[in-house]
Parts: structure tokens; C-alpha cells; sequence
């Protein structure tokens, strides 16, 4: 779509704004007022939580803020502000019911439209390029998300439903891709939309490096377990090990052993394990010691970010690893199109100038590397969008997963979380050096 046009980069928005909202009715019209405002894990909010709060931050940033509106319900406020009642405690607060939580993000959002239609879309960095709107249709996809893990937490009988992602294509892969020393651009000055932590644009020069051409899988996965991986301090971390200790972590989260086989939950079904799927929800303690039983690393994020937009023909760094273009059903499995990952090997379409694949959608990929800010960072337009977790309590994950739309997935984009978590969509692959890093005998 050509964004310099207003009026079509009004059409882009209201699109955009609209789909996100599709998404959410059908999170929360899946299940009843009773689960809407139950608590299904205290890593999480009630799902009627959400569902008001996405209206609300739309009301601040865009009525208020950009609209100079007057609050609509100011006493709901601090309900809302996700820095003032921690998610295990937000079931007792006195929330908006189902009912009134719908009418309301619904209000809001009709007078959000009639916003945009009078917007110039220039003149303030909120307006600019229609960033403020833009962000908040990332930012409803983004609770989208987390909805989606609160139904995956849920027990009882199934409720969402979704065709199965496409198969493996294009022959068998290479185990890992050689990516050579050299600089890249990393982050972004020019994404319209790209959020604060993914700026600004800088070079950084990476000594060469070995990725896996496709997330691990199942199937690895199961061998580092039936080898014994969880009960050898070797391959863990002290504080990992202690983590795996205390938690009693024996295989990932919503696996269940029956006899001899694996068996897993996934939104109300219980199905076997899948050996060719990228394993999902492993925290990064576990991807780690994965890692080094492997005998091999996790990435760093530059190399994530090297791996999926470095074209070394035109020495430059794409959107996305298949180029420019916007993500199509043929690039990547994103959108909660799908509820599951895609067999390791799926999307040759998506596969990056040095032959990676799947690093845009299907897991979430953990990496080696603590939630900072770029060299020149520079919060906007809040600090609590990610300047305040900056430090080293949170690592960084990249690429998305099934259940991340696309207007909130790009290569440049950075997530991140404690090492502990794994109710998230998370997954990994692995690297290793080229060369030594230090000389020895050879
Ligand atoms: C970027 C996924 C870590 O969910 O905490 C939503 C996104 N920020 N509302 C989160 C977010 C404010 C954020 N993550
Ligand atoms: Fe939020």
C-alpha cells in the first residue's frame, strides 16, 4: 500500500484497527461471562481485563492524546494501567462486567474512527506516518496474544478452532547455515511503525557464525530428555538448575508422559507430541541447557536479526528475511490462522538470503541476549512500553509466533521476558562459532 497517500494510509489504518478487533471479538465471544472474568492463571489477567484495557489505552493514546478529548470514564483509569495491580491480582478488582467492557472499547473505537477520517496523518510525531494508530493496533494485537495464552491455560473442552498450518516443503534442509564475519545494519530508522526498542539504526559487525536453518524441533527436543538432559547440572546454568530444581521441570509445559509416548495439551485437546513441530513453551532456561547439551549456543539477537534481514548481495537489511514485502500466508505462519506451529521445513517462500526458514512466525525464538536498549535509544512515546524493563532479569526473544499478527511482527522486532516464563509461545535454535574465538593448538 503506498503510505504517503493519506487517504490510503487512512484505509490501511481503519484496516488494520478493524482486524485487530475481529481477532479479539473472537478471543473473548469464545467462552462464556463466567471464564471472561475467572481467573485461569495468576500469570494472567482475567480475559475481560484485557478486553477493557485495550479500549482504554485506544481512548488515551488516540482520543485524549492525539484527539485532545476529554477522559470518557477517568475513575476506570488506574483499573486498567497495567503498572498498578499485578495480573494475579486483577480478577478482585472492581472491573467493568463483559457487557460494559465490550460497549465501552466499542465506543471508543467508533469515535477512534471518526478521528482518523478527520486526522491529517502529519504535523506531530504521534501523527506521523499514522504511528499513534498504528501502535495501537499493534498494541490490541499484542493483548491478542496474550489472550490466546490465557485460552491455551484454560481447562475444559475446546473452544477454538483453526485449519492445520501447511506441511514441509522444498526438500530436506541443511542442519544449520553458515552465516559469514562481517557488519550489518541492525534496528531501524525508517519502519513507520517499528516501536522504540527496535531504534535506532546502527552497525554492528558479527565474527562468523553458524545458525540452525529451522527452529528445533519435537523430535530433538524428546532425545535431549530421554538422554537425560533434565537431570544433569552440566548442561544447566546455577541459577537455571536451581530454577528446574524448585519447579520440578521435567519436559515442557502441557506435556504429559503416557507410557512410552509424549502427549501434549493444546487448546483443549490432548493429542501425542508432534516430533517435526518446533517445541513450544520451554522457558530459556531450558532452551539453554538444550543449547549446551547440543554441544552448541543459543544466538545472540544480533545474529537472530543478521540471520533474518541481511541481503549480503546488496549488503543492506530487508523487512523481513523473504525481502520487503509485507507477510503473506506463503511467507510465514502468523495471524492466529492457524493455532499451532508449522512442521520444522514449512514456508520455503520465507526462507532468508543465507537459507534460514521460519524465523518470521511459528515460535517465538529465545536468545542469548539481555533486554537493552540500542546505542542512542531514546524511549517514546511512553517509558513503560520497554525502557523500564530494560537489564539483565530479561532476555529477548525474536522472530513471533502463530499467534502474533503481522502488523506486530517485522525483523527488527524485540520481545522479552523473564527466563523463567514458558506459558508463552516460545521457542529456539541454536548456534555455534565458526571459528574459535580464542586461538588455541590447532
Ligand atoms: C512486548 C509482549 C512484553 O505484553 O507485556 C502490551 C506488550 N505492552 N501492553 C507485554 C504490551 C503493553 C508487552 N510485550
Ligand atoms: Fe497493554
Amino acid at each position: 500500500a503506498d503510505r504517503t497517500d493519506p487517504a490510503l494510509l487512512r484505509e490501511l489504518i481503519a484496516a488494520e484497527l478493524i482486524a485487530a478487533r475481529e481477532r479479539t471479538a473472537q478471543l473473548t465471544e469464545a467462552v462464556d461471562d463466567a471464564e471472561l472474568v475467572a481467573q485461569h492463571s495468576p500469570l494472567m489477567s482475567p480475559l475481560v481485563w484485557d478486553l477493557a484495557h485495550i479500549g482504554n489505552q485506544e481512548e488515551l493514546w488516540l482520543l485524549r492524546n492525539i484527539g485532545g478529548r476529554d477522559p470518557m470514564r477517568p475513575e476506570i483509569d488506574p483499573l486498567y494501567d497495567a503498572f498498578e495491580h499485578p495480573r494475579s491480582e486483577r480478577p478482585r478488582l472492581p472491573l467493568l462486567p463483559p457487557a460494559e467492557a465490550r460497549a465501552y472499547a466499542h465506543e471508543v473505537r467508533g469515535r477512534v474512527l471518526d478521528l482518523l477520517a478527520a486526522s491529517p496523518l502529519e504535523g506531530a510525531p504521534l501523527l506521523d506516518a499514522g504511528f499513534g494508530f498504528g501502535m495501537v493496533a499493534q498494541h490490541e494485537q499484542q493483548h491478542d496474544e496474550t489472550m490466546l495464552i490465557t485460552h491455551q491455560l484454560r481447562s475444559g473442552p475446546a473452544v477454538l478452532d483453526a485449519p492445520p498450518p501447511p506441511a514441509a516443503a522444498g526438500g530436506p534442509l541443511p542442519a544449520e547455515v553458515l552465516v559469514p564475519a562481517g557488519p550489518f545494519t541492525m534496528g531501524t530508522d525508517t519502519e513507520p511503525w517499528a516501536l522504540d526498542n527496535e531504534r535506532p539504526a546502527h552497525r554492528v559487525d558479527l565474527p562468523a557464525y553458524w545458525l540452525d536453518s529451522a527452529p528445533v524441533s519435537n523430535g530433538a527436543y524428546q532425545r535431549f530428555i530421554a538422554d537425560g538432559g533434565y537431570d544433569d547440572p552440566r548442561w544447566w546454568t546455577p541459577e537455571g538448575w536451581a530454577h528446574r530444581m524448585s519447579a520440578g521441570l521435567v519436559a515442557p509445559l502441557f506435556w504429559r508422559r503416557e507410557g512410552a509416548q509424549w502427549l501434549r495439551r493444546r487448546f483443549g485437546h490432548l493429542e501425542p507430541v508432534p516430533e517435526d513441530e518446533p517445541v513450544l513453551h520451554v522457558s530459556w532456561y531450558e532452551a539453554d541447557a538444550y543449547a549446551r547439551w547440543a554441544g552448541r549456543r543459543l544466538p545472540t539477537e544480533a545474529e537472530w536479526e543478521k540471520a533474518a534481514r541481511h541481503d549480503p548481495a546488496a549488503d543492506r537489511s530487508r523487512r523481513f528475511p523473504w525481502g520487503d514485502a509485507p507477510p503473506g500466508p506463503e511467507h510465514a505462519n502468523l495471524g492466529q490462522r492457524h493455532l499451532r506451529p508449522a512442521p520444522v521445513g514449512a514456508y520455503p517462500e520465507g526462507e532468508s538470503p543465507y537459507g534460514a526458514r521460519q524465523l518470521i512466525g511459528d515460535v517465538w525464538e529465545w536468545t542469548s541476549s539481555d533486554f537493552t536498549g540500542y546505542p542512542g535509544f531514546s524511549a517514546w512515546p511512553y517509558k513503560e512500553y520497554s525502557e523500564v524493563f530494560f537489564g539483565p532479569e530479561y532476555k529477548v526473544l525474536r522472530g513471533g509466533s502463530f499467534a502474533v499478527a503481522p502488523v506486530a511482527c517485522r525483523g527488527t522486532f524485540r520481545n522479552w521476558d523473564y527466563p523463567v516464563r514458558r506459558q508463552i509461545f516460545s521457542g529456539f535454535r541454536t548456534a555455534r562459532d565458526a571459528e574459535p574465538r580464542t586461538g588455541g593448538g590447532s
